[in-house]
């Protein structure tokens, strides 16, 4: 069996974090190894670059310098955690992955395609996600639940033109690459979007069954 790699990706208040938890209860139901991460994040360097990365006091982070600190979270991600898990046939659910990079980084400060692929390539040598999950909800609904929880970080206070801008690039990536990236409608209630969930991760455990 070869390991897959799945990753969780969506705007703001999108639900990832309720539904991360759905994912990882049945991707463990059906007997298979996970290991749960996120990035920026996931190791101890990557959680401290987390840390910066996040904080509002911080609004003097050049767009290069955060974008190359994701990806110095990701090398360190990659290299400490996921390559390393993948290879004993251990799953891996990241919450957020490089299609972020293009959609918040790219979308949304505007650098160029070109530039961030440059990166992945040097970064990532290649791997890519099996699956990706796009939760995907009009920006204002995403905010409105956002905001019903804790103070807004350095992400959280961008402007709705950022935020669009950012939803476009995610739906631009689910169209390039339908077969990689499936979009949940998280705009309907818990339910609705877990059930979606379902229909998309039976397919991928089918897979394993049946390989
Ligand atoms: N980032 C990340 C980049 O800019 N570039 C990159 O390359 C990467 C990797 C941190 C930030 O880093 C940026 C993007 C991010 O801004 P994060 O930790 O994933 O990334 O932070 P958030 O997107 O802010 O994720 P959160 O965990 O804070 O939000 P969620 O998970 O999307 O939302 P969640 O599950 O907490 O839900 C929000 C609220 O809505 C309710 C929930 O109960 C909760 O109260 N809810 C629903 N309500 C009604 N109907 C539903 N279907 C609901 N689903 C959830």
């Amino acid at each position: 069996m070869t390991a897959k790699f799945i990753t969780l990706e969506g705007g703001e208040g999108a639900g990832k974090t309720t539904c991360l938890k759905h994912i990882e209860k049945r991707i463990k139901e059906a007997g298979i190894d996970l290991c749960v991460t996120r990035e920026p994040g996931g190791t101890r360097t990557g959680e401290k670059i987390r840390e910066i990365l996040l904080d509002r006091g911080n609004f003097d982070i050049l767009d290069e310098t955060e974008l190359m600190l994701m990806f110095a979270a990701r090398a360190q991600h990659l290299n400490e955690l996921i390559r390393p898990t993948l290879v004993t046939d251990t799953w891996v659910l990241c919450d957020r992955f490089t299609d972020a990079t293009y959609a918040y980084q790219g979308g949304g400060r505007g650098i160029s395609s070109e530039r961030i692929a440059e990166l992945e390539q040097w970064v990532q040598q290649g791997l890519k996600p099996d699956l990706t999950l796009l939760l995907d909800l009009p920006v204002e609904m995403g905010l409105k639940r956002a905001g019903q929880r804790s103070s807004p970080d350095r992400f959280e206070s961008e402007n709705i033109a950022f935020m669009e801008r950012m939803r476009s690039s995610y739906l631009e990536i689910a169209s390039r690459e339908p077969e990689r990236v499936k979009i949940i409608d998280s705009s309907l209630t818990l339910e609705n979007v877990l059930s979606q969930i379902d229909f998309v991760l039976n397919e991928i455990l089918n897979e394993v069954d049946s390989g």
